[in-house]
């Protein structure tokens, strides 16, 4: 018996079966358009509360679905046994398939508490709670500890009143509680995220490789994360990450770093199973000069063996890539520049330089060893006309010839889709910066969802670009994009003739999806089940090559000795909180230290 089955769901939870021209939707990130990856958080939930002895469990729903077609959802729920089901709704994607699981979750264990958590759950709390099938909710960006005093209440049987549990949503005879999101930790480094021991761990105490894999392919390529920070200290208009979503939907009214030293930590762990590259999420300089000394001087000290990847929000002068250069024996850096406009992109907030100085610095990091760049550029961003979506082709051409042509270079443009990021100043003032919403409710957003088209599923316009042309400077974009790249050898042939060829194809699926959407009854679901197998070869990777974003990694694991050592370590440490569980060692309640902080 669990105490905690933690399940990540796919986006459409039918995806298998219903017609979905998902379009580049995933195209920049390491999963399928169902975003089967799941929250770094649920690791960090299942760490902390194994800690006092619970056992839970992560399956990543989706990700099995996709890796087989008749995995069966239903048996596979009916058969767990636990005392808690988690569902995550973290992505707003996912709006449509996170319920329907929760249906089917109560359809086999009505008696069962379902628990929702996430920043979309957060946002949408209200929402969630009226549904029949969902119990509670956990709002906020850490809720660890929360979980912990819900998860012991329930088991003490006291299930009548939850209102001294703080950031919980619950709901008593009909009616809906709502307690003050008062929980917002300023000390990150008690929680492991990831929890990559626990994930570890978890494969052999559990029997089950398949269950918590991160993504379809993480085993041929097991890309690994650490998140330096919650919150953020800037304010980029379309992010429901940013500064003011923050303070919005988690109360968090300033970000929070994880020390250098957790980090560390956490670097010397990965490498010690994997040789991936570590992509250290959001940008470390935002704890400060002193902050980056110390980490950087922490590498220094370390035999460190895998690639880091650092994401870089601003301009990075020499000094910082020397620097880096000297730490690590390799690195990689990540820059959203979205618009190659000066002032579409300060007016938006990420990289808010000049172009001589984007270009100044990607010199700078080719001189000082950094050995692959990623740029990402977006359709569909504040001020954006199709004009300007197409110049950023002439920006990634003129960046190449000031960096010296390099192929380190690999450049991508991607829309905004398919939702605009609740939370996000845009979406909480579209008239301000330019935008129509389509899509205001849970419901909106899960009906967008499971239309037959990307360009349909698309939550917005701007007041530059309707969705047809969002979709369609995609398009242009990404094709005069594959012709650069080709031109300059930065992609083989093959690899162009392949994105060209969906490119087309897409344009040409998105008109005769338009022409089946006006039938209607039968019609329209025969030829839509018609067209479904060949809109599924172009669904992914459909504006950028597969092996793109991907780094080159000669060893994908750690030698077997280390390994082995690992496994004998982790389970000597769960014999040993067993016994001390079982002589009543560990207590469960625990106190919450840090409440409401940020004042
Ligand atoms: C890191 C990150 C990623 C990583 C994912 C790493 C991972 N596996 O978690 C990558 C780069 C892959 C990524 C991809 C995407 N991302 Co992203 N990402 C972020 C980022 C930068 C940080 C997220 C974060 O801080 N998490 C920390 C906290 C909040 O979450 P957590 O620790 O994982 O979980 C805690 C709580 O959320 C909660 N919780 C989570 N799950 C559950 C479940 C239960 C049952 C409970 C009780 C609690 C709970 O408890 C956890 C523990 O304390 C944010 C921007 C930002 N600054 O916040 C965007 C952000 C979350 N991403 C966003 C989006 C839109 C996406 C994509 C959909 C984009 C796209 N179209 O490709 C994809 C989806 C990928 C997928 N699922 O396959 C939006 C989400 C907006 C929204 N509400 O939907 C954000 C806010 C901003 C943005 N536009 O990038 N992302």
């Amino acid at each position: 018996m669990y105490d905690l089955v933690l399940l990540h769901p796919p986006t459409v939870y039918d995806f298998r079966n219903e017609m979905l021209f998902t379009g580049p939707i995933s195209d920049v990130v390491p999963s399928s358009p169902v975003f089967e990856m799941y929250p770094i958080g649920l690791t960090s939930i299942g760490d902390y509360l194994e800690r006092f002895g619970l056992k839970v469990k992560i399956i990543n729903i989706a990700n099995r679905m996709l890796l087989n077609p008749d995995f069966n959802v239903e048996k596979k729920i009916k058969k767990i046994k636990t005392k808690a089901f988690g569902i995550d709704l973290h992505w707003l994607p996912h709006a449509h398939g996170s319920v329907e699981l929760a249906k089917i979750v109560k359809k086999y264990h009505p008696d069962t508490p379902v628990l929702f958590g996430g920043l979309s759950s957060t946002y949408f709390h209200k929402e969630l709670i009226k549904y029949p099938w969902i119990d509670f909710v956990v709002r906020g960006d850490t809720t660890e500890k929360l979980i912990l005093m819900l998860l012991n209440k329930l088991e003490a049987g006291r299930n009548n009143d939850f209102s001294d549990i703080p950031n919980l949503t619950w709901k008593q005879d009909g009616r809906s509680f709502y307690n003050e999101l008062s929980y917002v930790p300023d000390n990150l480094d008690e929680f492991d995220f990831p929890g990559y021991g626990y994930v570890i761990r978890s494969v052999f105490k559990y029997f089950n490789l398949l269950d918590p894999l991160p993504y379809k392919g993480w085993l041929q390529y097991p890309n690994t994360a650490i998140l330096t920070s919650k919150g953020c200290s800037y304010n980029c208009l379309i992010c429901g990450g940013s500064k003011d979503a923050y303070e919005l939907n988690c109360n968090r009214k300033k970000l929070v770093m994880r020390s250098p030293k957790k980090m560390l930590e956490d670097i010397a762990l990965i490498q010690r199973f994997t040789r991936a590259p570590i992509f250290l999420l959001n940008d470390i300089r935002q704890g400060g000069p002193e902050y980056v000394n110390e980490f950087l001087s922490g590498l220094e000290q370390m035999d460190l063996k895998n690639e880091l990847v650092f994401e870089l929000f601003n301009y990075a002068d020499e000094e910082f890539f020397k620097r880096l250069n000297k730490a690590m024996p390799k690195y990689s850096i990540e820059l959203t520049l979205e618009s190659a406009d000066e002032d579409i992109r300060k007016y938006n907030g990420k990289l808010p330089c000049t172009n001589v100085k984007v270009i100044e610095m990607l010199q700078f990091a080719l001189k000082h060893g950094c050995s692959k760049i990623d740029l990402f550029f977006m359709t569909g961003i504040p001020n954006q006309d199709y004009d300007s979506a197409i110049r950023n082709v002439d920006f990634c051409e003129i960046i190449h010839k000031e960096c010296s042509e390099s192929p380190k270079i690999s450049y991508f443009i991607a829309p905004l889709s398919p939702f605009l990021d609740p939370g996000s100043p845009a979406f909480e003032h579209p008239e301000t910066y330019g935008y129509k919403k389509f899509c205001h409710t849970l419901e909106d957003f899960r009906e967008a969802m499971k239309q037959p088209s990307w360009k349909n599923m698309l939550s917005y316009e701007t007041n530059k670009m309707t969705r047809e042309e969002i979709v369609q400077a995609t398009y242009d974009s990404a094709l005069r994009l594959n012709e650069f790249k080709y031109n300059h050898n930065l992609i083989e042939k093959d690899v162009h003739d392949e994105v060209a060829y969906k490119i087309l194809k897409s344009v040409e699926f998105l008109k005769r999806l338009d022409e089946v959407d006006q039938l209607s009854g039968e019609d329209r679901n025969l030829e839509m089940s018609k067209i479904k197998e060949e809109v599924e070869q172009i669904n992914r990777h459909s504006i950028c090559g597969k092996n793109e974003l991907k780094w080159e990694v000669k060893r994908l694991f750690a030698d077997f000795p280390s390994l082995a050592y690992i496994g004998l370590e982790l389970l000597i440490q769960e014999i040993m909180k067993g016994i001390k569980c079982r002589l009543g060692k560990i207590d469960r309640n625990i106190v919450l230290q840090s409440h409401n902080i940020q004042k």
